[in-house]
């Protein structure tokens, strides 16, 4: 029997409950930062009532009357912002879960066990409930994200995550879920990351982490593989893992530590050679194997550098420029730092160097809050610490297109979220942008808030189009005068490629061979940025929208980014027509913006062969019911893959959103996913969650939950408006 319960460093119980009340959470918005409460004290529950947006996320009842039955689009477009009126937060912005990646907790969970940061117990409750309901039905385990195949990454983690937060070893789930393990070759089968965790723990040895030498990032500048080049979440999650790697710390030892030595491997663990184990890896978790070159150089490192060449003094130069480095990036970003893999990172770096009272780490611990969300299933990471500016430009595009801005009904509204974006406008560079490597942002906008403040192309894009709308609109005030737009444009303008292409934070500093160096094992085209048509038309259409009111304004470069762009557009498109898309399910996503690009410059159905051999895609893979539906898979095959659950009503919402921009010709294809899209809205208005909707380097999936609003309102919104005298019902 596998003994201890103990789960915190003074030998108490982990307090962990059945269940909270959900009567009790709050959603704090503070002008854009989310936080979710828990008031304990029932004074304070009567004075702070929950609201629509709590109870809605919540999966509690919800005052939201049945509406009028629409006839026609736009009375669905109407119903559907009734609805989603009511999730505009206090300031001006949508959030939501934005869960889907299932190693984002544990990064969480994890680095508040070694920083010994309690753990308050309806936080424990509510991340045991979360991933008790996540546990894969058959085998109890978890994959890489909550639609993914069990693995090692996912189980290994959130099986520590929950013995973290108190649950017994001997629980059924847990039993089932270590059975499950074992099966896969234990812990020592884990990818990269998982092993890095494990080892900061206490758990495993250092010996089976590959290496991750912080001194590579004294590399010249100039050195083709400095880290500087590599895509920024790679080296901001590389900066923390060296420091770890190269001091070999790890927590304090303790009972769950001990237990956990037990419980996670399938050998004896005093007898396990570590070093044996740096490259097993079980088969589901190596999507992406590691390559011949970077396990030469693995070996190099292990048996050469490390033992032979590398002095203390070169490690302690490395090391303390790698905290450099993140001391910089929480000085950026208030220790929000930039997404959840790297902050609780930094946190036990600071911990370890600074100590448990520190600044960096009690502001780390403050903000970590920020990245949780609470809904019916429990608490969960988001992959970001928000989608605010995001989902707000999505928001604000969809009344636009439904030619709605004007209608008294939705200014207010619409007054708040421009409110929100003039507030989380990027007003300056990072100081000493040039030396921790950062990218010109000013002017920009980041994809969650000002905070943490990384500008990326099309986040800006998206938010400059709807605050261009809406100042242009009559009746809006303008908050952000000229001077702001051109900071915008001029960030903008740095983000091309020479191919003509965008990429997301920054153009890419080295070419595509560096994914030989990927070392992550479970991600694909994560060492280095790529061009993709999703970014780079958000920035062809930002650009065109700008170029119409201020025509004179660095004309010439904006024409020649256009065309160029477009360009690209054209050279990324695949054999049967389709783009492949990597941040939405897959095809459907990225090939309704390159439909966008195209249609910006002219080019449609009738005259560009570009543009029909992208419906003809789209047409051949519309279903029986008039809807479209790709599976996940599809990203990470790069062929289309049907989802077996039938028609989605976000991915018809994609393809008739292209075909409409495209002026396919066939109004019947159109209409017919329209009408699955208003068959499929509730008497209330709203639109139910279906399967999950987007990516990240190819094998991630993650939620944005909000598109069931903003692309269903935005379809039939350009419907209505297109073809005003068709009919649908
Ligand atoms: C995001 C979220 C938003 C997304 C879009 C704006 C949609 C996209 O068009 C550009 C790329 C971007 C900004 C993006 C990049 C990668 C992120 C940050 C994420 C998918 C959210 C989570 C993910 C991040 C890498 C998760 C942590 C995992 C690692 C591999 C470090």
């Amino acid at each position: 029997r596998l003994s201890s319960d103990l789960t915190d460093h003074s030998a108490k119980r982990q307090r962990i409950e059945e269940r909270t009340d959900h009567g009790r959470w709050r959603m704090r918005d503070d002008k854009g930062r989310q936080s979710w409460v828990y008031l304990e004290d029932e004074e304070a529950a009567k004075e702070w009532p929950q609201s629509f947006v709590d109870k809605y996320f919540l999966g509690l009842p919800v005052d939201a009357p049945g509406l009028p039955k629409p006839t026609n689009p736009l009375d669905a477009v109407r119903n559907g912002l009734e609805f989603f009126e009511k999730l505009q937060l206090p300031s001006g912005h949508w959030g939501c879960e934005y869960g889907g990646p299932m190693f984002l907790l544990p990064c969480i969970v994890i680095a508040w066990y070694v920083t010994k940061t309690p753990i308050p117990w309806y936080y424990a409750t509510e991340i045991k409930n979360y991933l008790f309901a996540r546990a894969h039905p058959e085998d109890g385990g978890w994959g890489l994200h909550i639609e993914g195949e069990t693995s090692v990454f996912g189980t290994s983690l959130n099986y520590t995550v929950l013995r973290i937060v108190g649950v017994d070893a001997d629980h059924p789930k847990m039993v089932k879920a270590r059975a499950t393990l074992h099966k896969m070759g234990g812990a020592t089968h884990a990818p990269h990351w998982a092993k890095w965790w494990l080892a900061v723990m206490g758990v495993a040895q250092w010996d089976i982490v590959n290496p991750t030498p912080p001194e590579l990032w004294l590399l010249p500048d100039w050195v083709p593989i400095a880290p500087w080049r590599w895509w920024i979440h790679i080296r901001q999650v590389f900066l923390p893992m060296s420091y770890l790697w190269s001091k070999r710390w790890q927590a304090e030892e303790t009972e769950l530590i001990r237990s956990l030595r037990q419980e996670l491997f399938v050998e004896d663990w005093a007898k396990i050679n570590w070093a044996s184990h740096r490259n097993s890896i079980n088969p589901r978790d190596n999507y992406h194997p590691k390559t011949w070159v970077l396990n030469t150089v693995n070996w190099c490192l292990v048996n050469i550098w490390n033992p032979v060449l590398r002095t203390r003094a070169i490690a302690k130069k490395g090391e303390e420029w790698a905290m450099k480095l993140i001391e910089m990036e929480n000085e950026n970003t208030d220790h929000a730092d930039l997404a959840t893999v790297s902050g609780p990172m930094n946190t036990v770096c600071l911990y370890v160097r600074d100590g448990p009272d520190s600044y960096a780490v009690r502001r780390h611990r403050e903000r970590a809050h920020e990245f949780l969300w609470m809904k019916d299933e429990g608490l969960l990471a988001n992959g970001t610490n928000g989608v605010q500016c995001w989902d707000t430009a999505f928001a604000i595009q969809a009344v636009m297109d439904a030619g709605l801005t004007e209608d008294p009904r939705w200014r207010s509204m619409l007054l708040k979220a421009l409110e929100f974006l003039d507030d989380q406008q990027i007003r300056e560079n990072v100081k000493d942008q040039d030396k921790c490597y950062r990218q010109q942002r000013k002017g920009g906008w980041a994809f969650s808030n000002k905070d943490q403040g990384y500008a990326v192309s099309d986040c800006v894009s998206e938010a400059l189009k709807s605050v261009i709308i809406l100042q242009k609109t009559p009746g809006f005030p303008t908050l952000i005068d000229d001077q702001r737009i051109f900071d915008a444009i001029d960030t903008l303008l740095t983000y091309q490629n020479p191919s003509g292409g965008c990429s997301s934070y920054e153009p890419p500093r080295a070419g595509t061979w560096m994914e030989v160096l990927n070392a992550a094992e479970v991600f694909g085209n994560i060492m280095v940025e790529y061009e993709y048509p999703e970014c780079t038309t958000a920035v062809v259409t930002a650009l065109s929208l700008f170029r119409k009111h201020w025509p004179d304004h660095r004309r010439k470069e904006i024409d020649r980014f256009i065309e160029r762009a477009v360009k690209w557009i054209k050279t990324a498109q695949k054999p049967h027509g389709g783009w492949y898309g990597s941040w939405g399910i897959c095809f459907t996503y990225a090939t309704m913006f390159a439909l966008e690009s195209l249609a910006s410059i002219g080019e449609t159905y009738k005259n560009s062969e570009y543009a029909r051999r992208g419906c003809d895609f789209l047409i051949s893979k519309q279903r029986e019911d008039g809807g479209w539906s790709e599976h996940y898979r599809a990203c990470e095959t790069g062929e289309y893959i049907e989802h077996p659950s039938g028609s989605q009503v976000v991915m018809t919402a994609w393809a008739v959103i292209a075909l409409m921009k495209a002026d396919y010709p066939n109004l019947e294809h159109i209409k017919s996913g329209i009408k699955l899209i208003m068959d499929r809205q509730q008497s209330n208005g709203e639109w139910l969650q279906e399967a999950i909707e987007g990516v990240f380097n190819k094998s991630c999936m993650i939620s944005y939950p909000n598109y069931k609003f903003t692309f269903t309102l935005k379809a039939l919104g350009m419907f209505a408006r297109k073809y005003p005298t068709e009919t649908v019902v």
